[in-house]
């Protein structure tokens, strides 16, 4: 037998996957949310009928989100993750032993408490480090109630729909900003260069008129839309100084110096689009 889970984010495009067995489908509060096991990817997340993330290629995206602004900013401390429920993000962060407090705001608990029990082979258990604070709300009240307090800010977030909508706003680029301590950095999920044009540019142009040196750049995904997924590097600071930091203990799987600065590389009609 052979079950496919065709996602159709776009009206106008389609990609599948082929899975063996469903692990969890249940509505949540909040969305529709499914756990399935891949034939290929292993173990993969999806959230209102769209993959969030797979054992086998999260972590260009976890590795890319987390690394580029960790790097840029000296000995970051403290560490805001909008979303990231799954504990990707956090795995990330929490490798590097200048972290005192990384605090994740996680609308839907179920989607943390699943994942521990189906990305526990990638991911571990990254909740019961102690620097590790789990916020069950809506990250908008806490982004106003916490202006100057982050070294470094993650949107890892689902695409902008419905409420995720909101994620996407110049209201919520302002507050991150606010958010951050000068110099501090923010990488945010930023969707498809070729898909999603006009959304980029807004927030390009968002995050310049808030900060100095904003920056877009990529990843290779092989399970989102157009095989990849883009970035928003929001900061005054460069993201070239990163290129000059160590990476912390551990691992990587995806980033290396010459991704790291490849990455930022944009095709010449993107590249036009945002920067001219
Ligand atoms: N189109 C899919 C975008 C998914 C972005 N969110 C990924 C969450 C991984 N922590």
């Amino acid at each position: 037998m052979s079950i496919w889970f065709t996602e159709e984010l776009h009206p106008y495009y389609r990609k599948g996957v082929r899975v063996k067995r469903v692990l969890a489908d249940e509505q949540t509060p909040y969305q529709h949310l499914q756990f399935v096991e891949t034939e290929f990817f292993g173990n993969a997340m999806i959230l209102d009928g769209i993959i969030q993330l797979t054992e086998r290629d999260n972590m260009g995206y976890h590795e890319m989100i987390v690394h580029v602004p960790m790097l840029a900013v000296s000995k970051p401390k403290r560490v805001l993750i909008v979303g990231g429920g799954d504990g990707g993000s956090l795995q990330q962060v929490l490798r590097y032993p200048s972290v005192e407090e990384a605090v994740v705001c996680e609308l839907d608990q179920r989607v943390v408490d699943l994942s521990r029990q189906f990305f526990a082979s990638c991911f571990g258990d990254p909740w019961s480090d102690p620097r590790a604070r789990l916020l069950v709300r809506d990250a908008f009240g806490y982004l106003e109630e916490n202006p100057g307090q982050f070294d470094v800010i993650i949107s890892d977030t689902t695409d902008p729909i419905g409420m995720a909508k909101r994620l996407f706003s110049d209201e919520f680029y302002k507050l991150i900003v606010r958010a951050l301590v000068p110099g501090g950095a923010a990488a945010t999920q930023c969707e498809q260069p070729f898909f999603d044009t006009d959304l980029i540019k807004q927030i390009y142009n968002s995050a310049r008129s808030l900060t100095k040196n904003p920056a877009y750049y990529y990843a290779n995904i092989p399970t989102y839309p157009g095989g990849g997924i883009g970035f928003m590097y929001v900061s005054d600071t460069p993201w070239e100084n990163g290129l000059r930091s160590p990476y912390p203990p551990g691992r990587n799987d995806y980033i290396n110096p010459e991704i790291h600065r490849a990455a930022f590389a944009l095709p010449e009609f993107f590249r036009r689009e945002l920067y001219e």
